[in-house]
């Protein structure tokens, strides 16, 4: 086994790190938990479970400095490499991955990867409630709230892995890869990790770096990428080049009116085009227009529904 046997360091207590330690405990590694927090401002259910379970949990300043060998370090998406945590590790060259990775390595089921800067959480729950609607087994996980090592501990049967991405997650891949990516669009934002926008960017790229030719990249046709080898699906609510566009209130595929946007009861561009990329990932997924459409507008007013009597 690849983790058996092996000393790991994973950095951060919160639901990343968590998952990742109880992953690795798991397939027989010696786990230790490191967090820059003091104890008392660490969930202390979380803290004991670890324990429970034999995993060592060192925090506060001792943690940065912390000098023990190690095989491995599993870092957290929301620490920056650049942080005294992570540089202790990385100055002594210890092999680092990220907590998406670990999960990645564990899992068998394909992924489905959705970045983008806005519209990502919604996209991500409604592709996999559409996903699982027309049949195809799913669970929305990553970003949204529930770590890939959580679903990778669990070891369900599924389908396929339905995962939002942040660039923190990628900033630290090597190997992920997503059968079908998406690139929902891009903004600058994270300015305080990132040195510059194009630095944030390029973490945000890296969705693409391990897709080959026989993986689909579902675009926003506005954006301007560098060439990619998966196959490109685009879409766009403003522009007709695009494979997914909108035509007098229809979302159009290759000339064909697939879904009238009147239906779903959601309005403006960001909607449509979260829904033309669900579409896209499913059609990527080898599912019709048939299966998914009237699918996609009951979840879509309920989507409604549920928002308007929540204000
Ligand atoms: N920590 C250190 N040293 C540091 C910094 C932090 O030890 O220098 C410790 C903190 O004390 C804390 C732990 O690291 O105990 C927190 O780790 P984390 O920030 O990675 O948080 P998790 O609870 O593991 O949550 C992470 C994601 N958080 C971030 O990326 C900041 C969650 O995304 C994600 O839902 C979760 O993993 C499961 O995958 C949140 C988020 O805000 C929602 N994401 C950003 C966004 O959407 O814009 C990217």
């Amino acid at each position: 086994m690849k983790y058996s046997g092996k000393n790991v360091a994973v950095l951060g207590a919160g639901l990343s790190g968590t998952a990742a330690a109880l992953l690795l405990q798991s397939k027989g590694a010696e786990v230790m938990v490191l967090d820059s927090a003091d104890e008392a401002k660490l969930l202390k259910s979380t803290l004991d479970n670890l324990r429970a379970r034999g995993v060592t949990v060192r925090t506060g300043p001792a943690a940065e400095t912390d000098s023990a060998p190690f095989d491995l370090v599993v870092l957290s998406p929301g620490i920056d490499p650049a942080s005294p945590l992570a540089k202790n590790f990385s100055s002594r060259k210890i092999e680092t991955i990220g907590e998406l990775e670990l999960g990645w390595s564990c899992v068998d089921a394909p992924v489905v990867g959705i970045t983008g800067t806005n519209g990502k959480t919604t996209t991500t729950e409604l592709l996999a409630q559409m996903l699982n609607a027309c049949g195809q087994s799913t669970i929305a996980c990553g970003n949204i709230g529930k770590p890939l090592c959580e679903v990778a501990l669990e070891d369900r049967d599924l389908d396929v892995l339905t995962v939002e991405v942040s660039s923190f997650q990628l900033e630290t891949i090597k190997t992920f890869r997503p059968s079908v990516s998406v690139w929902l669009n891009f903004a600058p934002d994270h300015l305080d990790r990132y040195r510059s926008v194009a630095e944030y960017r390029a973490a945000k790229l890296r969705i693409f770096e391990n897709q080959t030719a026989d993986d689909v990249a579902v675009i926003n046709a506005g954006e301007s990428l560098p060439r990619i080898k998966a196959r490109p699906v685009t879409f766009s609510a403003y522009t007709n080049r695009a494979d997914f566009r909108l035509e007098e209130g229809f979302i159009v595929y290759e000339n064909q009116p697939v879904l009238r946007m009147a239906d779903t009861k959601l309005r403006g561009a960001h909607n449509i085009e979260n829904i033309m990329a669900t579409l896209a990932v499913g059609r990527a997924r080898g599912l019709t227009f048939e299966q998914m459409v009237p699918r996609c507008k009951l979840l879509c007013r309920a989507r409604t529904a549920a928002n308007s009597s929540a204000r």
